[in-house]
């Protein structure tokens, strides 16, 4: 079933390996037709190339709006070689047979991305290279397509030992669907933006597969890992220095760990168990923050996700090599860092080169039955002065800082979240009960345990603040709270009761402010 190319035609942007590619199918004795600049390239190399509009007898016009939009190119690409009829046709109208097209598009993304005016993203949206290719896919039965430099390769390699195969040409008509798909789908995201609309008509999905998975969430399930195209930071642009495969729970795990750590300015360090933080601190070092993190709740930590927010240096990572551990997510590490994991054959090492912008703007979408639900990130961030004192006493300096912190960590726990914290370190995690004062009766049990653990007989709560991530609708979970020994709360506000919230909050001799922000996450 092999198929040898006769004529082929050349058009192409990124000219990236064409003129070698040319110089292979002359010597195969190939005749090749090509546009404008394609053309010029393979002419200055010495190969021999004839102009499409030669070919044709139609010159380009429009300033090469029309170059290949015509019935000789189009015929020749879809004519059926196995029906009579079809050549009969073809012979009629001086129709040759196009047995080979390779085409690559105007660089329209590339336009766009570097923010080229209207005009310019309009003149580099291609109109006749895809359709060339959207034909040669689909007559794959006799003619293959190639859309990529990276796909010349393969097809030189078959064409080398007596022509294509028909798999190859299936899988490269795939491929180029996929193609043609992903620059309509980037032509239409660009318009909906261009019209102001935040939420398209028509939602363009354009991913692009990075690896299939050995499974999903559970192992009946299949899973694989598409990229966005974005470049953001994170999960998505990290290389794998060592360890086993990641799983989709890792991977899932592990943007968490990285999206909540990439938080803090100061070192910080997120330990995550199923997608909710178990550990979260600062510190003047990472050492520091990782021995804080840690206290919060070791028992969860065990095979946990840790992610940091600055480069992992080897004191850091001796202290986490010493713990079973899933992942460790960094920007960056130091060799010996590196070398500190050395020993952990399994333990994934994750580097990023960057970290997520937790202020960028985006889109972020879920499956519901029948549908999609599409919103934007949750990039609400608090600042001091946007807080509001609701009680007699405002907090303290130690207290802000702390409510502050608490509250950011809030925003990547699962709700009900109710989050205690002291010197910059989570101390208390309640998260994703059905009951907001169940999750403050939660975290607070957890700071008594930690307490135990570190062979404390008081609860880490003692004296701290607490955070939560939507407003308490009684007073029940801020007595929880004042119980648990907290000292200062930060809360959105806006319960129907928040006067006798804030009656009680007086009462205990709390602080207590109000954000005006809810960072529920479900
Ligand atoms: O302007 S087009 O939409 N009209 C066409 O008829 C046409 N034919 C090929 N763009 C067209 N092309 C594109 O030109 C190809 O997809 C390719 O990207 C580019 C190659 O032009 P040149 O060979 O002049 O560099």
């Amino acid at each position: 079933d092999r198929i040898p190319v006769r004529r082929a035609l050349l058009s192409v942007s990124d000219k990236t390996g064409i003129v070698e590619f040319a110089r292979f199918l002359a010597g195969q004795g190939a005749e090749i037709l090509s546009t404008g600049g394609t053309a010029a390239a393979i002419r200055a190399a010495g190969i021999p190339v004839k102009d499409v509009s030669a070919h044709t007898g139609f010159p380009e016009i429009l300033e090469g709006r029309v170059k290949t939009l015509v019935p000789q190119v189009h015929g020749g690409i879809l004519g059926r070689r196995d029906a009579a009829d079809h050549l009969a046709q073809m012979d009629e109208h001086g129709i040759a047979p196009i047995d080979l097209v390779a085409v690559n598009l105007y660089p329209f993304e590339a336009t766009v991305a570097k923010g080229a005016p209207f005009e310019d993203c309009i003149e580099n949206i291609d109109i006749g290279g895809p359709a060339m290719i959207r034909s040669a896919a689909k007559n794959h039965a006799h003619v293959v397509v190639l859309t990529d430099a990276a796909q010349l390769d393969e097809v030189r390699a078959e064409l080398e030992v007596g022509g294509t195969s028909a798999a190859l040409r299936r899988r490269l008509a795939a491929a180029a669907y996929a193609r043609t798909a992903a620059y309509d789908a980037a032509i239409s995201q660009w318009f909906s933006l261009q019209l102001g609309e935040e939420f398209p008509q028509r939602l363009a999905c354009a991913g692009v597969l990075r690896q299939t998975l050995r499974y999903g969430e559970n192992p009946h399930q299949r899973a694989a890992f598409y990229l966005d195209g974005s470049g953001r930071p994170g999960i998505a642009t990290a290389r794998q220095v060592q360890g086993k495969e990641l799983s989709f729970n890792n991977l899932n795990d592990t943007d968490a760990a990285f999206e909540c750590v990439a938080e803090f300015e100061r070192p910080a360090v997120v330990i995550v168990k199923h997608a909710n933080p178990c550990g979260v601190a600062e510190g003047a070092t990472l050492s520091e923050a990782w021995d804080a993190a840690l206290r919060c709740d070791p028992v969860s930590a065990f095979g946990g996700i840790i992610a940091v927010n600055r480069r992992l240096d080897a004191a850091a990572a001796e202290k986490m090599a010493s713990l079973f551990t899933e992942v460790v997510i960094a920007p960056e590490a130091d060799d010996a860092a590196i070398a500190a994991f050395a020993r952990k054959k399994n333990l994934r090492l994750l580097l990023t080169g960057g970290l997520p912008d937790p202020a960028a703007p985006g889109t972020v979408f879920r499956s519901v039955s029948g549908g999609f639900l599409a919103q934007s990130r949750d990039s609400g961030r608090i600042a001091a002065d946007a807080l509001k004192v609701v009680t007699k006493r405002a907090p303290t300096e130690a207290e802000m800082r702390d409510l502050l912190f608490a509250f950011r960590v809030c925003k990547h726990v699962k709700s009900n979240a109710i989050i205690y914290a002291k010197d910059g370190a989570t101390v208390g995690i309640g998260a994703g009960q059905m009951s907001r004062v169940d999750s403050s009766r939660i975290a607070a049990w957890k700071s008594g345990e930690a307490a135990k653990a570190a062979g404390l007989d008081t609860p880490l709560a003692q004296g701290s603040v607490v955070a939560s991530d939507a407003f308490f609708p009684f007073a029940d979970g801020l007595q929880a709270a004042a119980a648990a020994g907290a000292t200062a709360v930060i809360q959105p506000g806006g319960s129907m009761r928040d006067n006798e919230v804030i009656a009680a909050a007086d009462e205990a001799g709390l602080a207590m402010v109000f954000t005006g922000m809810r960072h529920f996450r479900h």
